[in-house]
């Protein structure tokens, strides 16, 4: 899949990819990234990528133009139509980035084109013209859009099949499929004691049906105490069980 990243701070991302999984996915043919600089296709000597904002206010809005004129060069070296490769701003102001989009970003064999904001935003323009989907990571503010378009590419480039070796599969990710989209249960590894912390005893049974019990119990317990929307979900979903409903039952 071929990414293409509009960013004022392109050494930000490159720095990024070249370590852990998306720079696996990278090694492995999975993903081809390439960051472009609006400051490239802004005209004058000052190459001017932001202006004050009509009506007055703090900060600077980031210029149409430029984005414009970057947008152009990516869709022609892309060789495709607008459309098979989505262009996603990441804003606060954007519907939540959840797996079930991750997913569905990961299986699209276009890729995308990521836009990072910065200062007060982009030209409304702009983002009515061009922009397919505007994506927020939760509710809080950050300076531009780079570690957003960081958090997706590495959403995505796990999912991507080959990336992630088979001990650290995703199928088994909080969220996922297996796990009916609830919370993952807690992880344990070596000493089996720890400053007198035993791990579950469950775990060491070597019983792999009991394990799974009580790796279904602690998803349930936790996934209801922390994000009871979630257990709604999967209610409507059919992903309780007659049991699941006990195990939540019992401990309410
Ligand atoms: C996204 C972008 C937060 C998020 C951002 C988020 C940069 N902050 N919650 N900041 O996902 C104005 C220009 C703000 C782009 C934007």
């Amino acid at each position: 899949m071929r990414i293409d990243v509009i960013t004022l701070f392109p050494e930000l991302i490159q720095s990024f990819i070249e370590h852990g999984v998306t720079r696996r996915a990278y090694d492995r043919g999975k993903m081809v990234l390439k960051c472009w600089n609006p400051r490239d296709f802004a005209d004058g000597n000052y190459r001017r990528v932001d202006d004050r904002p009509f009506g007055g206010g703090p900060g600077m809005v980031m210029l149409a133009e430029p984005l414009a004129a970057c947008l152009l060069a990516i869709r022609q070296e892309r060789a495709d139509d607008r459309h098979s490769a989505p262009l996603i701003y990441f804003s606060p102001t954007g519907e939540a980035l959840n797996q079930t989009w991750v997913c569905e970003s990961a299986a699209s064999a276009n890729g995308a084109v990521l836009l990072c904001g910065r200062y007060e935003g982009v030209d409304q323009r702009f983002i009515d013209t061009y922009v397919d989907r505007q994506i927020s990571l939760g509710d809080f503010v950050l300076s531009g859009g780079e570690l957003p378009a960081m958090a997706w590419l590495d959403a995505v480039a796990r999912l991507q099949p080959g990336v992630l070796n088979d001990s650290d599969s995703h199928a088994q990710d909080s969220f996922s499929p297996d796990l009916s989209g609830l919370l993952d249960s807690p992880h344990f590894t070596r000493p089996e004691v720890w400053r007198d912390l035993p791990v579950p005893q469950e775990l060491l049974s070597g019983h792999h049906a009991q394990i799974a019990d009580w790796r279904r119990e602690q998803s349930l317990q936790l996934t209801a105490a922390k994000r009871p929307d979630l257990i709604t979900k999967a209610r409507k979903a059919g992903l309780i069980s007659a049991k699941d409903e006990r195990i939540l039952a019992d401990k309410s």
